[in-house]
């Protein structure tokens, strides 16, 4: 098949796994046109079957907001006529899907019918499409899109609650890589970060406020009462000058370090030992998904769709969001010995296996061959 795949370009969650299942159809021989501002930051392979189409937006002193869902549009009719496309799948709502009608209608004027199918990830639907200045047209572009997918049940049912939604929400849960999280720990890059054998905790967002940055810091610091500890912190966003602040307050300037956004975070995930996640609310969580298949374990909150990812007391511990007192406990829990450790580290992995890879992208596919034939 042709594939268009309109995605955030960026280190967000719904861009990192649009990528990664372009990368996925492409290897199993599909054609795969990636059509966004900026290449993918996981678009660092090189695939015969992969191409990167930029969107331009020229800007004109008039504007004083240069018109990206125009450009958008206009890119995405150039690649399905040029093409040949059988089909667009848009990555957040906002403004991809409105933007696909577009599309779709400008082509249908030159006789080319193009399935759009729409894949809501969690903010384009909790945070920034319910707001009232966006609602009218993301309730309008999800229900013109011809197939609807929600990454979790939980965001399936926040979107029925949000918005008027006439049409049928299909859950395909996000997946993972599980052979690329997997590989063997470099050891020499552990004593780097950790040279007295200190347990590694890692955080990693776009440090907005949802995700709840402060109460990491705060869980770290107790932590560290009890036992060597490191933490990373990975991501970048509003929060963290804050962030930088308060660990020199709490006094734990020596053993945090803010890494900035990294590319290849499965090197970080392997020589560490637990991910926190305390988010105020998270549709899925990647970032979890993808320490859990490091064999890491997760502490999170219980918000939105991390009871999908998260087994609490299995694959680590979940709990209300911003009881920090809790968290902390239960961090040390995980952490106290090498054999309460290891189990932990053991269930998360397994976990993650039943969300690899190989058992969802057959999922799209069998979608996509909804719409066209499989050639
Ligand atoms: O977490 C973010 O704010 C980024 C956002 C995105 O769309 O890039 O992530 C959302 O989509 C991810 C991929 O489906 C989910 O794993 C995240 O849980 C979700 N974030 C929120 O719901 C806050």
């Amino acid at each position: 098949m042709r594939i268009g795949i309109v995605c955030y370009p960026t280190f967000g969650g719904s861009g990192v796994l649009a990528t990664e299942l372009g990368k996925a159809l492409a290897d199993k021989g599909h054609f795969v046109h990636f059509i966004t501002y900026q290449q993918p930051v996981r678009l660092n392979v090189f695939s015969a079957n992969i191409f990167y189409h930029e969107v331009r937006v020229p800007t004109y002193p008039l504007f004083d907001y240069p018109p990206y869902e125009v450009a958008l549009s206009s890119t995405m009719v150039d690649v399905i006529l040029s093409h040949k496309l059988d089909l667009l799948h848009v990555h957040y709502a906002i403004p991809h899907a409105s933007a696909a009608y577009m599309a779709k209608q400008i082509v249908a004027k030159v006789g080319k019918k193009i399935p759009v199918i729409t894949t809501l990830h969690g903010t384009d639907i909790t945070l920034v499409g319910k707001d009232k200045t966006y609602a009218p047209v993301v309730t309008f572009s999800i229900n013109e899109s011809d197939a609807i997918t929600a990454v979790s049940d939980n965001l399936r049912l926040e979107t029925y609650r949000s918005f008027a939604i006439t049409k049928e929400i299909e859950v395909i849960q996000n997946f993972v890589d599980v052979g690329r999280f997997s590989k063997k720990p470099i050891d020499a890059f552990r004593r780097v970060i950790a040279p007295h054998g200190e347990r590694i905790l890692v955080h990693a967002s776009n440090f907005r406020k949802v995700k709840r940055v402060q109460d990491v810091v705060h869980v770290f610091a107790e932590v560290r009462k009890q036992m060597p500890a490191k933490l990373l912190m990975v991501g970048d966003g509003p929060e963290r000058p804050v962030m930088e602040d308060l660990v020199k307050e709490l006094g734990i300037v020596d053993d945090v370090r803010f890494l900035g956004k990294q590319e290849q975070m499965e090197e970080i995930l392997v020589v560490s030992d637990l991910f926190i996640l305390p988010s105020e609310y998270e549709s899925f969580g990647l970032a979890a998904l993808e320490a859990m298949a490091a064999s890491m374990p997760v502490l999170s909150t219980n918000a939105g769709g991390l009871p999908e990812v998260n087994i609490d007391g299995k694959t680590g511990f979940m709990c209300n969001v911003g009881d920090v007192a809790h968290m902390s406990r239960c961090a040390i829990e995980i952490l106290q010995n090498d054999e309460t450790l290891a189990t932990f580290k053991q269930q998360a992995y397994e976990q993650a296996c039943r969300f690899d890879i190989h058992n969802i992208v057959p999922v799209y596919e069998k979608l996509y061959s909804r719409f066209c034939t499989m050639d």
